[in-house]
């Protein structure tokens, strides 16, 4: 169904609007929708990618009621600092269509925005801070009540089987385009079971993270440069800390886009690195244990691993999983990714000298 129509189960009749496709996500879609008061974020969830949408829902809801209320206690600003949702005129907190289509809508956060990319160091480190701050809030959070909204998710092993099925399979005939990034997947494989190997052996503790730590999943205040509200709360679930940590240098400290053409652009920005090491170790409040310290390098190493087989599969699939505009877009993105992940490799002792100073 169309946005107007979903926006009659959760506006009054009479209630004047606009809208416009809003953001750069990959996977939901998102609209930006301005009522006279305020402006809201109305989404479709993305059914391909998420089976049970109301499972998501059910975990967003525990989730930021869990924070709403630690936030309050603290005396912070609950309507700032966590997502709310504004729910249907029957008071449901989403709206299934007659196609099954799941929809929502979070109040956007006033005086705030969420950015593509990092124009400095600060904005850097106060993303840093609110994501290791978001999992230290989510520290006694009751694991078990949440579902597993994308199944093994970051379980980077399983990706690398997965991606090889792609391989073999080669559903878009593109195979013979990639060969160079399919042999830089099996030069970098020895990556993949590290963490989960440690993760069995209990020598590192699952915890409740966000999976998804991307620059743009953040409010910046306009006026303090605070990171004021962490947003895309979808794959929030048992997960690890490194790769919360890993995924924002990934995309973050990436001296070019994460689809720039000219891999030449691409390397790891080593003073942004540091600040936002800066930033999440605060965040934390001292809860990672120093074997997780230890790993924040490899945990940039493997989310960039881990999302370049990822965006190479969905390429070898046909893109039937990101957004992309431009049959090679999935392409590129896994060549940036490569490119930064042999820049990491060359930097990897620098990476380990700036953590050292954090344990
Ligand atoms: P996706 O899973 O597709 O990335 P997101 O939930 O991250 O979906 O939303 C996409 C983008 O929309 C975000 O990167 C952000 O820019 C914007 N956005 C989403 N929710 C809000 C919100 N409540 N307030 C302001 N911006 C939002
Ligand atoms: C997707 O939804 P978005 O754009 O914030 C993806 C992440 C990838 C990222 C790569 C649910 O994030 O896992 O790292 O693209 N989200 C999902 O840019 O698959
Ligand atoms: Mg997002």
């Amino acid at each position: 169904m169309k946005p107007e129509q979903i926006l009659q189960q959760f506006l009054p009749e009479g209630q004047t609007y606009t809208y416009r496709p809003f953001g750069n996500g990959h996977i939901n879609d998102t609209f930006l929708v301005t009522i006279p008061e305020r402006k809201l974020i109305l989404q479709r969830i993305n059914r391909e990618v998420f089976k049970k949408p109301e499972e998501v829902m059910e975990n967003f809801v525990l989730v930021t009621d869990f924070i709403r209320r630690k936030v309050r206690l603290k005396g912070g600003d609950a309507d700032r600092e966590v997502l709310s949702l504004l729910p249907t005129l029957s008071g449901k907190p989403y709206f299934v269509d007659p196609e099954g289509e799941c929809w929502r809508i979070t109040l956007f956060i006033d005086g705030a925005a969420s950015y593509d990319q990092v124009k400095n160091e600060r904005d850097f480190y106060e993303s840093g801070y609110a994501f290791g701050h978001f999992q230290h809030l989510l520290e006694d959070f009751p694991a078990a009540r949440l579902h597993e909204t994308i199944p093994r998710f970051h379980d980077t092993p399983n990706r690398l089987v997965n991606f090889r099925r792609s391989v073999s399979a080669d559903a878009s005939g593109r195979r013979k385009m990639a060969e160079d990034m399919i042999a830089k997947a099996e030069e970098y494989a020895y990556l993949a079971p590290v963490f989960m190997d440690a993760l069995k052996e209990g020598r590192i503790p699952l915890r409740v993270t966000h999976n998804d730590t991307k620059f743009n999943n953040i409010m910046i205040d306009d006026a303090t440069g605070r990171g004021i509200c962490v947003l895309d709360l979808d794959t929030v679930m048992p997960g690890l800390a490194m790769n919360d940590f890993g995924d924002s240098i990934r995309f973050g400290a990436n001296t070019a886009v994460e689809d720039e053409q000219d891999t030449g652009k691409v390397s790891l920005n080593l003073p942004l690195y540091e600040v936002y090491t800066e930033g999440f170790v605060k965040g934390c409040e001292g809860s990672l244990t120093e074997q997780e310290l230890r790993w924040l390098p490899m945990g940039a190493m493997m989310m960039t691993y881990e999302n370049a087989i990822r965006f190479l599969a969905d390429f070898l699939d046909g893109d039937t999983y990101y957004k992309t505009d431009y049959p090679e877009h999935n392409l590129v993105r896994t060549r940036v990714q490569f490119a930064l992940l042999d820049d990491m490799k060359k930097k990897e002792d620098e990476m380990n000298r700036i953590t050292e100073r954090y344990i």
